[in-house]
This record gives structure tokens, sequence and C-alpha cells, in this order.
């Protein structure tokens, strides 16, 4: 048993796992109460991938590392359902390629945004932006559009994971480098993403730090991660593992 009642060996152990984190997340005021929804539509679609990591997914992870530590800043933004699946991960990512970390989030509100960055201090985090709120993703209402101006407002490369299609698109419209983690390819935040990365934030967050730590330092192989990857093509082929079982 772990840090749920139910034996490893359950077949649905990683998603029961996943479920309860949320809960837990919801329970300690870190996730809204959206996000119970936002992680029952990444489910469906998780499932019917099959649970696993496809090989473009791979490649999206890999091309994301690559961008990642290409970047003249880099940040990665956390919002309550990333605090509750992955706090630990999003630091050592974040370690492994010199990025920053940013609470971002759609419901904000003080209270959510203190727990987040005291929970990602919790688990390793020295630097927490986004209490500052001093710069603006524009075309949005004012509580969503509020980001840090050296944060996210200065960045030229964004890990956002799980995020809302308005949004998503708003940054892109800045002309950032988007990298987006959504298990649906057809929702608007992987249509918008430069690189869309089309798996469970559970299983790409440790992925894409493997790859960042291979690439590291390595040039030619971090350009050729990102020359190599097609988002179009990597959609198509979301699209088809789900409608036919390819991976
Ligand atoms: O914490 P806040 O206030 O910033 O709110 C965050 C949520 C997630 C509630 C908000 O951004 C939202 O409403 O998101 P959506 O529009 O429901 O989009 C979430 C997307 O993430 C959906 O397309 C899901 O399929 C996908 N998703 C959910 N869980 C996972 C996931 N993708 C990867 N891994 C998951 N575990």
């Amino acid at each position: 048993m772990s840090e749920i009642d139910v034996p490893e060996s359950h077949p649905r152990y990683e998603s029961l796992l996943t479920r309860h984190r949320i809960e837990d997340g919801v329970e300690t005021g870190i996730t809204s109460k959206q996000g119970l929804i936002a992680q029952g539509r990444g489910e469906a679609f998780d499932y019917l991938l099959g649970e696993r990591t496809t090989d473009t997914a791979a490649a999206a992870e890999r091309a994301a590392a690559a961008h990642l530590l290409q970047a003249d800043h880099a940040v990665l933004s956390i919002n309550g359902n990333v605090a509750a699946l992955v706090p630990g991960e999003m630091v050592t990512l974040a370690e492994a390629t010199g990025a920053d970390l940013e609470v971002n989030l759609f419901n904000r509100t003080a209270a959510r945004m203190e727990r987040i960055a005291d929970h990602l201090r919790e688990h390793g985090a020295e630097d927490v932006l986004g209490l500052t709120a001093d710069g603006r993703i524009p075309g949005l209402d004012h509580e969503r559009a509020k980001v840090d101006a050296d944060g996210i407002g200065d960045a030229d490369v964004v890990l956002v994971p799980l995020e809302d299609g308005d949004r998503a698109e708003a940054l892109a419209d800045m002309g950032k480098t988007e990298l987006v983690v959504d298990l649906n390819p057809l929702s608007r935040s992987a249509q918008t993403a430069a690189v869309p990365i089309v798996d469970n934030i559970i299983r790409a967050v440790p992925a894409m730090t493997e790859h960042a730590r291979e690439l590291a330092g390595d040039e030619a192989a971090q350009r050729e991660a990102i020359e190599s990857f097609d988002a179009a093509e990597a959609l198509s082929a979301a699209e088809r593992a789900i409608r036919d079982g390819e991976l």
C-alpha cells in the first residue's frame, strides 16, 4: 500500500492515486473545485490513449525539454491541478532546465496563490514567482490576466500544463514559445501550442526532466529534437492513437 488504500498491483492504481492527490488538493485549498472536473476530462482521454506515453508524446517531451534548455528565459506555469499532482517533479524540472516557477491561476485568489507557493517551497522550490502580479496578458479580463512582469511577462518559452484555451491562445499571441501538456489533442490549448504534449502530466514532467538531463550541453541534439518535431503531425498522431489504438 502507498499513500492511498489501494494495492499497487491494482490495474487502475496510477489513476486512483492521481484522483486521491486532486481530492487532497481540493481539501487543502490548493486545487479549485473546477480542477476536479478538469481531472475527469483528462482521465477520459488518458483511458482512450491507453494510459501510456505514445512515441509521439515522447518526441514532444524531448522537444519541450530542448526548448526549455535553449530559452533565454523559461518559465514553468503552475496551477492548482499541477501543484496537487506533480509539485516536486516541477521543482526538479525547473532545476534541470534553469527555468523559473510561477504560480498562475485561472480561478485566482490570494489564499490559493499563497498556499500553492508554500506547497512548492515545501517541495524544494527556492523562488516562486506569481505573487507580485505586476504584468498582464493582453486580451484577458483582469484576474485571469495577471502575471509577474519579470516572470511569464518576460519569458520567451513557457510551459503551461492543463491550461484553459483562452489563456493558452493569449500567451501564444504574445509571441511566446508555448509548451502545453494536455491529454485532449482537440483542445484549443493543444492546438495553439508550439509543442503540444498529449500525455498525462504525471508521466510527462519526469520524462521531460530525463530528456533535459540527457540533452544538457549538447546543442546539436537540442536543435535536432526541436527541428524534427512537427506539432500538427503530433496532434494527428494523438487522434489516431485514440481512434485506432495506434501508438
Ligand atoms: O487552478 P486554476 O484556478 O488555474 O484552474 C485550473 C483548471 C485546470 C481548473 C483550469 O485551467 C481549467 O478549467 O482547465 P480546463 O479548461 O478544464 O482544461 C484542462 C485540460 O487539461 C483538459 O483538456 C484536460 O483534458 C487536461 N487534463 C486534465 N488532467 C490532466 C490533463 N492533461 C494532462 N494530464 C492530466 N493529469
